[in-house]
């Protein structure tokens, strides 16, 4: 077979590519990393790399002459030095992971290792055999036992009837007894409905309901008294049936939801029967117009099937935008007529020597371009599939292309799409380039990138811009979903970036700009100008309505002037240190504004700092009362933030206000499992934030009151959770907290994060499993007493250990 081109020819040598049997281990305790040479012949003194992406790795060289140089982005690579001897079958040797193992996590793990020959550059020899040595909790049971006393166990019959928490519930005598499916009897335009109602009834009555069905299930739009909300609803359960009331479908939707909470979870599959509901009246609204997810499918691909139950779950809890972070430097996720290099490059990562092929590994994904995660994206059927899903759902997708910065995947594709017309002597090669060849800027991005944002001094830059914008609002036409406002990033562009591009200076010069923040300026008015043709909004993370000033000898980020009254939604997401109001500042400056603050609504943040837990720590560990007790008008309640020295939301702020978002960010996240972990319970007390009436407890002035109150609260909402909740989700990997626990008297006691879930023990040693007895009481055995969670789905949960001696 004859290839004609050199990427045809590096396919070749990547399916070719076998294992290498070296055996990585790293030890989270020591940071240093052991490799083994497991091979029948001697790893040689020269001519190799072992390549591996790691999050803050140390570079340098290690006592056994092999160094670590940074390659770039998350990707390293050892090399030997002179004066390795080689290391042959058996011999090991060491090098050092990261600086210090202050607060070492089980994110900062090397991993995605592979060897390559010099003289085989394109043969990429995958490494698998990798292990960490775990090291041990950091956090006690004692300390979580204390932690879970907060709340209260509460019987079955105790539960808050509904989740999140409506504004208004009024519980009646009895019940509807239902032998039977109820009749749907519902409008033509609440088709969706229909189908959603028949779904929740099925499991109870798989035949659906008999032509004589003495009972209904009415669904309608019509006036929600009081309630202004196209997504408020009314639902009423008496004696001779179910009435639904939406403001509009969405209203229907959601009251379809609540319902959904009333019938009996049965997690053992055995869901039919006869079913009694209670008997009550609802009225409901949301508090915020917007209740917003995040995922970054760019970082770790997520598929079709993954985004489509994230969806449900969305919609299971009443959330209503979805963001899809589709673009940033590890990725290219959407396909876009007529610029294939966007996804045949862009969205393909692996090893390779040569330019312009794919992407190189990142966040593990390994030298070969099939991996899941690594590489993949979504065709137009796909996204087009998505975007029905989620508007039958009545969920917003606000898809999001990052610029200027975060665009490596982008600049890169097109990149090699010039590089190729120009070889083939096309005219109007360089139409889509985004980068300026002569850029010789000194930057480092966040991601430790040089080379990853879209320069603004090229005219390319703004065709390609619109062919994409183009491209997204004729998609979203298409499915029937008009896209309404665009996220175009804005996030982080690195300091520096654009200052040596000849590019970017003529035009400041030629345009009498302020610097680089002119041409910021400059950029997002070219940028506004390419949405408003298509009839859109810019939305963007909240740099895009911000510059930075100096406050106190500091630098700090305050409202940019330039882009106010213009219908700007900027997204706040960065609360930590000086940074912890700007929400609130950009809000009172007249600025749309979602709150997305990081130590709260991560949930790539950790949910504690045992080394173990999975989850990045830059804004802190995150557990689910962090973002259950997140008073979004007053971010310093419950925070120990000092109020008097933070800016506190106007009444006219308040308006600007738009809601709450959550966000997945997927550095430290491949499989669905890893992102039901980390999304799941935690998004739950965000869509409790965003939905719910503001709580008794945050309105409270006499603070043992609002104690009180909050307990009883926060004991409804943990208890509803565990018992109901998440039972009811069947097969998703929700986190099970390792329970607390405390000897007194010669007893152990245990307790647990989500009231109700069952526990289970054993004391000769063996981890806990559903067929271990279960915690009934305190547990009189002695020595060692094992304890875990297991949940409903037979899964067990994190173990935690005690002597009772
Ligand atoms: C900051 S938040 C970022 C992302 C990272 C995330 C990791 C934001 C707008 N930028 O690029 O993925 O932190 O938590």
């Amino acid at each position: 077979m004859i290839f004609k081109s050199t990427i045809g020819l590096a396919l070749l040598c990547m399916t070719a590519s076998q294992a290498a049997q070296l055996q990585v281990r790293w030890d989270q305790q020591s940071n240093k990393v052991t490799m083994t040479n497991l091979e029948p012949a001697p790893l040689p003194a020269t001519g190799w790399s072992i390549y591996f992406n790691c999050m803050e790795c140390a570079t340098g060289a290690s006592q056994d002459k092999v160094a670590v140089e940074h390659v770039a982005g998350s990707l390293y690579r050892l090399r030997p030095q002179t004066g390795f001897a080689g290391l042959a079958k058996g011999q090991a040797l060491e090098f050092g992971s990261h600086k210090s193992a202050a607060m070492t996590k089980i994110y900062k793990a090397p991993q995605g290792f592979y060897l390559v020959y010099d003289n085989m550059p394109e043969q990429a020899q995958a490494i698998g055999d990798l292990k960490i040595l775990p090291q041990p909790d950091l956090i006690s049971p004692q300390e979580l036992y204390q932690r879970n006393e907060q709340a209260d166990v509460l019987p079955a019959t105790a539960l808050p009837p509904i989740f999140p928490t409506p504004l208004k519930l009024q519980q009646g005598q009895g019940t509807l007894h239902l032998a039977i499916a109820p009749a749907i009897i519902a409008a033509p335009a609440l088709k969706a409905e229909r189908t959603l109602a028949e779904s929740l009834l099925r499991p109870y009555w798989p035949k659906g309901a008999a032509r004589l069905a003495r009972s209904s299930l009415r669904l309608a739009i019509g006036q929600v008294e009081g309630q202004a909300s196209p997504e408020a609803y009314t639902l009423e359960v008496d004696a001779k049936g179910i009435a639904i009331t939406g403001n509009s479908a969405a209203g229907v939707a959601n009251g379809l939801q609540s319902l959904r909470d009333l019938l009996p979870v049965r997690p053992d599959g055995r869901a039919s029967g006869p079913v009694d509901l209670p008997i009550l009246s609802v009225t409901d609204a949301p508090r915020f117009a917007y209740r917003g997810f995040m995922l970054d499918v760019s970082r770790n691909f997520q598929d079709k099937e993954s985004v489509l139950r994230l969806l449900d779950l969305m919609a299971r809890f009443k959330l209503n935008a979805f963001h899809f972070h589709l673009t940033d430097d590890e990725g290219w996720r959407l396909e876009i007529a007529g610029l294939p290099e966007l996804t045949g490059i862009g969205a393909v990562r692996g090893h390779s020597n040569i330019s312009g092929v794919r992407l190189q590994p990142a966040y593990g994904s390994g030298p070969s371009p099939n991996d899941k995660h690594g590489s993949g994206f979504y065709t137009r059927a796909d996204y087009l599939e998505i975007l029905r899903y989620a508007a039958a759902r009545h969920i917003e997708v606000i898809p999001e292309i990052e610029m200027p910065g975060h665009a490596r995947a982008a600049v890169q594709a097109m990149e090699a799409r010039y590089r190729r017309l120009k070889a083939a002597g096309k005219p109007g090669a360089g139409q889509f380039l985004l980068n300026d060849l002569e850029d010789r800027s000194e930057y480092r991005s966040a991601q430790e990138y040089n080379d990853n944002v879209i320069n603004p001094g090229l005219e390319s830059s703004y065709t390609f811009i619109e062919h994409v914008v183009k491209q997204v609002a004729a998609l979203h036409r298409e499915a029937g979903a008009p896209l309404r406002t665009l996220h175009v990033g804005g996030d982080e562009l690195p300091l520096g970036a654009w200052e040596k591009s000849p590019r970017s200076q003529s035009l400041i010069a030629s345009r009498n700009l302020q610097g680089t923040a002119g041409l910021w300026n400059y950029f997002y008015d070219r940028v506004e100008a390419i949405l408003r043709r298509q009839g859109l909004a810019a939305s963007g993370w909240e740099e895009l309505g911000t510059r930075a000033e100096m406050a106190e000898g500091k630098r700090r980020q305050a409202p940019n002037p330039h882009f106010m009254q213009r219908g700007f939604k900027v997204y706040v997401w960065n609360n930590t240190g000086n940074a912890a109001d700007l929400g609130y500042r950009l809000a009172n400056a007249g600025y749309d504004t979602v709150l997305a603050p990081a130590t709260r609504f991560y949930l790539d943040m950790t949910y504690n700092k045992n080394p173990g837990e999975p989850g990045a720590t830059w804004a802190g560990a995150t557990d689910i009362d962090a973002i259950y007790d997140y008073v979004p008008f007053d971010h310093t309640k419950r925070s120990g933030i000092p109020a008097a020295v933070q800016e506190r939301l106007t009444e006219d702020g308040k308006r600007h206000i738009l809601g709450l978002e959550g966000a997945l960010w997927t550095e430290t996240v491949r499989t669905r499992p890893e992102m039901e972990y980390l999304l799941l319970p935690r998004l739950l007390a965000l869509a409790e934030r965003a939905w719910a009436p503001e709580p008794a407890w945050a309105i409270e002035a006499d603070p043992v009151k609002a104690e009180a109150l909050h307990r009883s609260a926060w004991s409804g909402f943990v208890n509803v959770l565990g018992q109901r909740v998440l039972p009811g989700l069947g097969q998703v990997n929700y986190r099970l907290a390792p329970p607390g626990l405390k000897q007194e008297g010669g007893k152990v006691y245990a307790n647990h994060d989500l009231p109700g879930v069952p526990l289970h023990y054993t004391s000769d040693g063996s981890d806990p499993s559903a067929a271990s007895p279960l915690v009934q009481g305190p547990i009189a055995e002695r020595g060692l007493i094992k304890v875990a969670a297991i949940g409903h789905n037979g899964r067990q949960g994190w173990v935690s250990r005690i002597e009772n001696n």
